[in-house]
């Protein structure tokens, strides 16, 4: 990895991390066949202005000019994600990324898309609410034949739409396993008003038991919620000026609806997976509902200086690893009910495995809700010391665990505990999630942070300066991003 690492950098020049800023991946064809990508920023091809969209935590896809075409590559194939630190999970996506990367054209453009398969199963690509010919639908069985393990497919076609789209799979269960990435087709005219700041985060969930690295992707209730593949707190979190004309762009392809909840803003829709919304729709909303297979813009001016939340609304979105008794089994010595195996502990599965016979029409909603074995459990505060010695790792300072935060009579409270011993609040982890785009937060911040969350940071000119100089300084020693590994492979 190393070695191809070195390679990759040394033959494109690529010495800077892909995913954090707003610039254009330009491709250009040499004699020999080899790309020279130059990082530019995106300027429209005629005339307004247009702004690259950023995806947090995402790579662009670079592209290659051949024949008149822009030429992109994406393999398919398993790929290993760190939702969190600590939380590395075995998912399905493109080019070592979950979601894939982000493909950035312009209207109008003729696109080459070569999709090999590294899975170990056949798959095929669909161009969600693409018009273009049927052959190139990606709809296995009908429009063509699904891409056999090892296989490849060519796709080829002009594109004239303009707006937020993205591309996946069309089997079923592995878009459950992640199989998406954004694509963003730059209209011929700036839309009006021109933004300063475009960004697009993708949705999406899975269920994944507590020390199971492998999703459930036949389960309805989930307990990783993600944007851009990443849960709070190692979200990277939005940047803005102050009084930026902003747009974000938020895509869902999941088994749940998200509202997504923009603090501090009054935003209006201005866009769908349908393309531009003409401006005698734009209400004004703060919550705006992203159904299953849609995307929505939203645009607003960052007007109002602050670290904002944006997230997903439902309760449970704003978790992580949420799920039954999944609190005392944080806190190490306090432990699981004794006698008990620790599916049966976690309230997740009744009579065995997850795969025995007993189970298969339980695995579905069977986290938590309505178990009938769930523990009734004393949930003791630990002292500082016992939280220090059972959570490695964690941060100490600024950490909400112990006892301050519970009142004396928590126990008799019906319905006690809730957040308290959630994996919530307790956990503070701002140094193992720090970066450019976190710094300043106030001290404390990534206890408060999980599942579908993250900050719009709404900074005022110098503390944007330091953040952007901090983010330039990171990319010029940073390494690539997934989303460039098999640029060249097959
Ligand atoms: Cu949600």
């Amino acid at each position: 990895m190393k070695n191809r690492r070195d390679f990759l950098r040394n033959a494109f020049g690529l010495g800077a991390g892909l995913a954090a800023a707003p610039r254009l991946l330009v491709a250009q064809e040499h004699a020999d066949g080899s790309m020279n990508m130059a990082h530019e920023r995106h300027r429209a091809e005629r005339g307004g202005k247009t702004v690259l969209v950023e995806t947090p935590d995402v790579a662009q896809l670079p592209w290659r000019m051949v024949g008149g075409m822009k030429e992109f590559h994406l393999v398919a194939e398993p790929v290993k994600q760190e939702l969190i630190p600590g939380k590395v999970v075995n998912l399905w996506g493109y080019n070592g990324s979950v979601p894939g990367p982000t493909i950035q054209v312009n209207q109008g453009d003729r696109v080459r898309i070569i999709v090999d398969n590294h899975l170990p199963e056949p798959t095929s690509m669909h161009w969600h609410g693409f018009e273009i010919p049927i052959e190139m639908d990606g709809a296995p069985g009908s429009s063509q034949d699904p891409i056999p393990p090892g296989g490849r497919f060519v796709y080829e076609f002009t594109l004239r739409q303009a707006g937020t789209f993205f591309y996946h799979s069309h089997l079923a269960m592995q878009e459950m396993m992640g199989m998406i990435g954004v694509f963003i087709m730059h209209p011929k005219e700036a839309y009006d008003p021109p933004v300063d700041k475009d960004f697009a985060i993708i949705l999406q969930e899975f269920a994944i038991l507590p020390n199971n690295p492998i999703p459930n992707s036949m389960n309805m209730e989930f307990n990783w919620l993600t944007f851009n593949g990443k849960a709070g707190p190692a979200t990277t979190p939005l940047i803005v000026r102050l009084n930026d004309r902003v747009r974000l762009r938020f895509i869902n392809l999941g088994m749940d609806h998200h509202p997504i909840h923009v603090h501090g803003h009054t935003v209006a829709i201005t866009g769908t997976e349908g393309g531009r919304q003409p401006k005698a729709t734009w209400g004004p909303k703060n919550t705006v509902l992203v159904g299953v297979a849609e995307a929505y813009d939203v645009e607003f001016v960052a007007n109002n200086p602050g670290d904002w939340m944006v997230h997903c609304h439902l309760p449970h979105h704003m978790m992580n690893q949420m799920s039954s008794m999944v609190g005392p089994m944080t806190r190490g010595s306090d432990g699981m009910p004794a006698g008990l195996s620790m599916e049966e502990g976690m309230g997740m599965l009744r009579n065995g495995n997850a795969t025995s016979e007993e189970n298969g029409p339980s695995v579905g909603r069977g986290m938590g809700v309505g178990s009938t074995r769930e523990q009734a459990m004393g949930n003791g505060p630990l002292s500082a010391d016992q939280a220090v010695q059972s959570m490695p790792g964690m941060q100490h300072e600024g950490m909400k665990t112990a006892a301050p935060e519970v009142s004396k009579d928590a126990n008799s409270v019906p319905g006690f505990p809730q957040d308290a011993f959630m994996e919530g609040p307790a956990m503070a982890m701002d140094k193992m999630v720090e970066k450019p785009e976190t710094y300043g937060l106030r001290p404390g911040w990534s206890g408060f942070m999980q599942g579908m969350m993250t900050f719009l940071r709404v900074l005022p000119p110098e503390m944007y300066d330091k953040v952007t100089a901090l983010r330039e300084r990171q990319k010029a020693t940073s390494e690539p991003r997934p989303g460039i590994e098999h640029q060249h492979q097959g």
